[in-house]
């Protein structure tokens, strides 16, 4: 049995952290990426001939999806009911259901599980062997509880039995679980959403990762799984999907003699990334201390303006930057105190106190409740930590 994994499509997503002035060519892929993405997981589903394809939640970004990205989704889940490929759909907590917000039916070959509770479809694939799919829906933000219990042991009419999960480990805000509670359901293979990073929890407990980064965090993220399931055996197999990758690349210019060198030097390294697959890069320089009145040009922003004026189209340098070659100050606090100190930090109260003067503020304070907003200033703070300071090992 084959069938494609797809978990954290984000689809109706913007990028974020790039300039809102990109050229123009760049701009119109950029906007057409998450459709482009789409159009390639269903490409691949019908090429690769799969028996259905999973979408593990957070498909849509919001909750309430334009309906323009609405009618993209069904055009495209259109294209694979006329090849008779099912699609077993769950909602994740960002685009948590409720059925008013549709403005377009889902086609017949969409199975959606619509209920805050677990649900169970059989099937049977076109050779024949018979399936089941569990699995459960968001349909508010957070979910406190684990989902776990709710699911049925493995069914033993069937030939394969796959669990659909949306939910992190370690999060109680979404559907936390235990990865022995998973296991001892006996299913053949548990397909997961949430955690944009591939992650293989166990041979069969796999989070695919986001087939599109949105955010220069999702580094070099892209790919769907494809999921063969033969007897007790899981094999796995990443299809590249996203239409645009974000990417770094550090390029020491210790063989630059001087500064006039540097540009030829510069394409002549980047060449090799200069191929069809759309790219939002950041580019690290190092040994530099030797080019005069170097760094004036990447502050200012010169030498970036040049280099995206001159690039392709399919490559855009989204920050450019000089590494220091300063030695790290050294700390007598140990990693551990550091963690737990940016553990502490991450609790929304504490944060909030921190942050108090933002309060004041009606704009400022909206960010104070933007999850996403804390999460990014912890991280950029353990960045700073990280590259200033030398942690001592206990
Ligand atoms: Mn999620």
């Amino acid at each position: 049995m084959r069938f494609i994994h797809v978990a954290d499509l984000h689809f109706d997503r913007t990028f974020e952290g790039v300039p809102k002035e990109l050229p123009a060519d760049f701009l119109k892929k950029l906007n057409q990426a998450n459709e482009k993405t789409l159009k390639n997981i269903i490409t691949s589903a019908i090429n690769q001939n799969v028996d259905f394809v999973i979408f593990a939640g957070d498909t849509f970004h919001q909750k309430n999806p334009s309906l323009k990205n609405q009618q993209l989704l069904m055009q495209q889940f259109q294209r694979l009911e006329q090849v008779e490929i099912p699609v077993y759909l769950i909602f994740g907590n960002h685009d948590y259901y409720d059925e008013n917000r549709y403005w377009f039916s889902f086609p017949k070959n969409v199975v959606l599980f619509e209920e805050e509770k677990v649900k169970s479809f059989i099937a049977t694939t076109q050779a024949g062997e018979r399936y089941a799919v569990s699995g459960f829906s968001y349909r508010q933000q957070y979910l406190h509880k684990s989902m776990t219990q709710e699911f049925p042991m493995r069914n033993s009419q069937v030939d394969y039995h796959i669990g659909l999960y949306h939910g992190d480990v370690q999060d109680a805000n979404f559907a936390p679980f235990n990865l022995s509670e998973l296991k001892s359901k006996n299913y053949d293979y548990w397909a997961l959403g949430h955690i944009h990073q591939p992650t293989q929890l166990s041979e069969e407990i796999i989070y695919p990762g986001t087939p599109q980064g949105h955010t220069k965090k999702e580094l070099d993220l892209g790919n769907v799984l494809l999921v063969d399931l033969s007897g007790d055996k899981v094999n796995l197999k990443e299809i590249p999907v996203a239409a645009v990758r974000w990417q770094k690349s550090v390029i020491s210019l210790a063989h630059c003699e001087n500064n006039a060198t540097v540009l030829n030097y510069l394409k002549e390294q980047l060449t090799p990334l200069a191929t069809a697959q759309t790219r939002l890069l950041e580019i690290t320089l190092t040994e530099t201390q030797h080019l005069v009145n170097f760094a004036d040009m990447i502050v200012n922003g010169q030498l970036q303006d040049l280099l995206n004026q001159q690039w392709p189209a399919q490559i855009f340098v989204h920050k450019l930057a000089v590494q220091e070659t300063k030695a790290k100050i050294s700390l007598p606090a140990s990693d551990l105190l550091k963690k737990q100190l940016l553990q502490e930090f991450s609790h929304s109260e504490i944060f909030k106190e921190v942050l108090a003067d933002l309060a004041t503020n009606k704009i400022t304070a909206a960010l104070l409740e933007d999850d996403e907003f804390c999460q990014e200033v912890l991280e950029q703070v353990t960045e700073e930590l990280d590259q200033q300071f030398e942690w001592g090992q206990k």
